[in-house]
């Protein structure tokens, strides 16, 4: 007999699209739609079947284990729960009393519900450090809006945009966390006007009205020579420049620097497409802009954030209907109710890793990686002695990989937990089996989006002894010592985050959905949370830190504006990491189903940076940076430019086994930099715009 459950799927991790699984005997065999899912609307994609493919694969972990071999040798043996996690919380609490609970670092990759745990775990432990990747995804623009007085703003689709710009966001693809590329597809049906900002032609740059196919890392100077137009044409909105910023004479002198000739010149984008692309946008209203973390991946990243945001204000597109507005966040989720950051002594979050160079990533906490590996390779400002990673394929999806295989493979103390075997996971020396989305009941938390949180319901039992994290970090947690700050039942902990929105778990998990509902043009009643009240062009906080009050435009460390010798060595800049239909970051390689559709890592090249290399479509190429080489397979495709090529992230092989997993073969990770120079704020990483040679295999 087949019963359905309503849940939420996570097979993005985040976001996530309302469906119903149908179950028989005990496995999920089918997934359909929810249509009255209030974000996706009836959408779901492959994504969600291949979880359902890997419910039973022989590469998920089921039960805890312990390295007995050398690290990487492949040798394990089995533990309990008990066993596994007294052996972990032993561990941490001797390395906290002979040194300093900072010398734990844990970790975390891409937004889950389970989340708010792992920083619960980590500050009651006492480290300040917890490691994502944060400081290239998201984390920036939300860092940047906070020193600007405000939350992050997102497209409001719901209220008919006239006009989007997808700036470095391929949304019908990635359907990021902040909403799903269903509502911009409706937006684009109902007749809204569409600029495309993106390196790379795809479906979105298909149908766009305006294609700007500018250099990769160099948005920030595009939106600077953007808003050159808009002030000299006078297009921008006086209303609310006058009276709700500050510092635009400052901004409007700095602009100076980027009239259209100057910008074509850094961005490739020839200057009768910047000023129509100023003139589209600021002449459509309401226009929503769509960010995506092609902005965010090299040395301007915090420079375009802020620069969007000011295109954004300039127009009179903040927080107005259709536009991009700023959502509350959802019932029952102010994080600080987790994160115990604050209750950390104030001893303790002064040694927050790389606190004194990266000061806006330090300002909401968070760390760039480097300086997770400086610490454990040269013991500076302390030795890192233990790392504890929840959800992170750290090989896969950290730059510079070697130099992370080094440092996982040279820490003292090494814990992750994950779904599948990995060869992240072989350097473990305990490794806990997680459950998957499928297994667990959950808040599905779309903090990000229009103030919504969904019941995520379990539909199946997880195989083996998986548990899910919130369980380990719950159980973790009591092990180490706070058995006060965690609860005896599950259903208990999720009582205790839905607390404040007035409802408990068994009420919530029958009901559709929470809403909190937006609110517009929030700065008319209470201003900005800034010292001015206002926005402000000129950010005093920025120039107290050290940098750059304004946005600007430096190079990239490899651009092709380097020394002769190196552009003849490295001719072609290269993209990392667009992302891929079939699969999720480094996920879901394990599944025939996707890998048919989806078989090897590609590259894109144009055809004529392909003949001049004698290579054709499909062919195996090297691709060399100074970091190293890896191989993908060739994909020629006019949209690209003959002076970029742009290849795909997360690919290691699983049906290579272990211990390995030829995580190193494809991996372009290899390529990426992970050292300075990188955004002076946050520490993002150059991942997009670096160079590259490339020859056939
Ligand atoms: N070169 C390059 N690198 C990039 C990017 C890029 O564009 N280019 N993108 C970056 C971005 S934006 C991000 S967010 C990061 C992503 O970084 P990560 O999230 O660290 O990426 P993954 O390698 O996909 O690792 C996710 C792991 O979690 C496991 N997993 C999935 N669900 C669960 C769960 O519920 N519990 C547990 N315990 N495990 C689970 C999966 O099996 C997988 O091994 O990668 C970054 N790296
Ligand atoms: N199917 C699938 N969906 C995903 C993910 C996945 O791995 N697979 N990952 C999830 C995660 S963690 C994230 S953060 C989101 C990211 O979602 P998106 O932000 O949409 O991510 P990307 O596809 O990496 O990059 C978007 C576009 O930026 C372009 N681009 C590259 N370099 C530049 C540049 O310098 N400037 C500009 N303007 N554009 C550039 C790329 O060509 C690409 O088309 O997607 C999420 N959704
Ligand atoms: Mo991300």
């Amino acid at each position: 007999m087949q019963t359905e459950v309503r849940t939420v799927c996570r097979a993005c991790g985040h976001g996530g699209c309302g469906v119903y699984v149908a179950v028989e005997d005990g496995k999920p065999v089918k997934i359909k739609p929810d249509w009255d899912h209030p974000v996706s609307k009836g959408y779901t994609c492959k994504k969600a079947h291949g979880y359902l493919e890997l419910q039973e694969h022989p590469d998920r972990l089921l039960y805890p284990m312990q390295r007995v071999g050398e690290r990487g040798e492949g040798k394990w043996r089995r533990l309990s729960w008990d066993e596994a996690l007294t052996t972990v919380a032993d561990k941490l609490n001797e390395i906290k009393r002979e040194s300093g609970a900072e010398s734990v670092v844990f970790g975390h990759g891409t937004g889950r519900d389970f989340h708010r745990f792992v920083y619960r775990v980590a500050n009651l432990y006492g480290s300040p450090n917890v490691l994502t990747p944060g400081h290239m995804c998201y984390l920036p623009r939300i860092a940047i809006c906070k020193v600007m007085g405000m939350d992050i703003p997102l497209c409001d689709y719901d209220n008919k945009p006239k006009c989007v710009i997808a700036w470095g966001s391929n949304h019908l693809i990635s359907n990021p966390d902040e909403n799903k590329g269903i509502n911009l597809a409706h937006t684009l049906r109902d007749g809204a006007r569409l600029i495309v900002i993106d390196p790379r032609g795809s479906k979105l740059a298909n149908k766009a009205d305006l294609w700007l196919q500018l250099r990769p890392a160099t948005d920030s100077a595009l939106a600077m020579g953007m808003m050159h137009v808009i002030v000299k044409e006078d297009l921008y909105d006086h209303d609310f420049v006058e009276k709700y910023t500050t510092g635009f004479d400052k901004l409007k002198e700095r602009l100076e620097r980027f009239p259209p000739e100057v910008v074509e010149r850094i961005t490739w984008v020839p200057k009768e497409k910047i000023i129509a692309a100023a003139r589209l946008y600021a002449t459509t209203r309401p226009a929503a802009l769509q960010w995506g973390v092609g902005i965010e991946q090299n040395i301007n990243c915090v420079d375009a954030d802020r620069a969007l945001i000011y295109l954004v204000a300039l127009t009179g597109n903040l927080d107005v209907p259709g536009g991009n507005v700023i959502f509350g966040l959802p019932p029952g989720l102010p994080r600080a109710r987790f994160a115990l950051f604050h209750e950390l002594p104030e001893e303790q979050k002064q040694k927050l890793l790389g606190g004194d160079q990266y000061k806006l990533g330090a300002s909401i906490n968070r760390i760039t990686p480097h300086v997770v590996w400086d610490a454990i390779e040269s013991g500076d400002p302390y030795r890192v002695r233990a790392m504890v990673l929840f959800a992170s394929n750290q090989l896969a999806a950290r730059e510079n990989a070697d130099r992370v295989y080094e440092a996982l493979k040279n820490v003292e103390f090494l814990v992750a937990t994950d779904i599948f075997k990995t060869a992240t996971t072989e350097l473990a020396d305990i490794v806990l089996p997680a459950a998957t989305w499928l297994e667990n009941d959950n808040i599905a938390d779309y903090w990000k989006v229009h103030g919504y949180v969904f019941p995520r319901r379990k539909v199946v039992d997880a195989p083996g002894e998986a548990w899910p994290d919130h369980i380990i970090l719950n159980e973790l947690g009591k092990k180490l010592g706070f058995e006060d700050r965690f609860w005896d039942t599950y259903e208990e902990s999720l009582d205790f985050i839905l607390e404040p929105a007035g409802v408990t778990w068994d009420e919530f998990k029958d009901m559709p959905y929470l809403q909190t509902e937006p609110e517009f043009r929030k700065h008319e009643k209470y201003g900005f949370n800034s010292e001015s009240g206002k926005l402000d062009f000129y950010l005093r906080q920025y120039e107290d830190w050290g940098y750059d009050p304004l946005p600007d435009f430096v190079e990239p460390p490899e651009s092709p504006a380097r020394e002769e010798a190196f552009v003849s060595r490295y001719p072609t800049v290269l993209i990392t990491g667009h992302r891929i239909f079939n699969f999720f970051g480094s996920e879901l390689r394990q599944s025939h189903y996707l890998r048919k559709g989806h078989p090897d890592p590609l590259i894109e090249l144009h055809p004529e940076l392909a003949q001049a290399k004698d290579i054709e479509n499909g062919d195996w190429v090297w691709v060399e940076t100074p970091r190293g080489r890896v191989k993908l397979r060739a994909k020629l495709s006019d949209g690209i430019d003959p002076r970029v090529a742009s290849a795909e992230f997360g690919w290691w092989f699983p049906e290579k086994g272990a211990p390995d997993y030829g995580w190193r073969e494809s991996n372009v990770n290899v390529l990426t930099m992970d050292g300075p120079p990188l955004d002076p704020g946050m520490g993002a990483t150059n991942l997009k715009g670096l160079m590259c040679n490339i020859e056939k295999v």
